[in-house]
């Protein structure tokens, strides 16, 4: 078994047949979604939190989650099946950086560090982005970043005016 932590992210609504989705109403189905696939036991999920976006700033506010998981699925393996959840909730692959529905990034993989056309884990940008260190460590506030470091010490060189707490 290896323990995965995922980013959850979404700026965009989509519409349902007339319903529209709001970007937290991804998330929680995303997160759902991920709890009923085989293989993975869900361990915690931390709260919602609302973040400005990163990158270009023509583009909503984003709602950002991270989730602790273990599997005994490969990263690969784990990566298809985030993809089909993603598509499943009207993502397209779209501009770099811009806004999307329903964005998966697996961000550890145990202490694994993979380097390959479709994976970069760690995720490359983990240590710049408080709307990742900020859940990870309300759920996993002990854990180290393979090649980076503590998240606590990762958490004291981002800003985190731009996030807040979802209700
Ligand atoms: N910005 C925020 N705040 N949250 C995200 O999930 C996010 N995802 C992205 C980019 C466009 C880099 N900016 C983001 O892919």
């Amino acid at each position: 078994m290896t323990i995965v932590y995922i980013g959850l992210g979404s700026n965009m609504s989509s519409d349902h047949g007339g319903t529209l989705i709001s970007p937290a109403q991804h998330i929680i189905s995303a997160i759902r979604s991920i709890g009923e696939l085989e293989s993975i036991n869900m361990m915690n999920t931390s709260s919602l939190y609302q973040s400005k976006p990163v990158g270009p700033q023509d583009q909503g506010d984003y709602v950002n989650a991270v989730l602790k998981l273990e599997t005994d699925l490969s990263a690969i393996e784990l990566l298809d099946r985030l993809q089909d959840i993603e598509n499943d909730h009207g993502r397209k692959r779209q501009q770099h950086w811009g806004p999307r529905t329903l964005d998966l990034d697996i961000l550890l993989f145990g202490d694994h560090i993979i380097e390959n056309e479709r994976l970069s884990i760690p995720h490359p940008e983990i240590s710049n982005r408080s709307f990742v260190l900020v859940p990870l460590a309300e759920i996993e506030p002990a854990s180290v970043i393979p090649t980076k470091g503590p998240v606590g010490d990762l958490l004291v060189d981002v800003d985190q005016t731009d996030l807040k707490i979802m209700q």
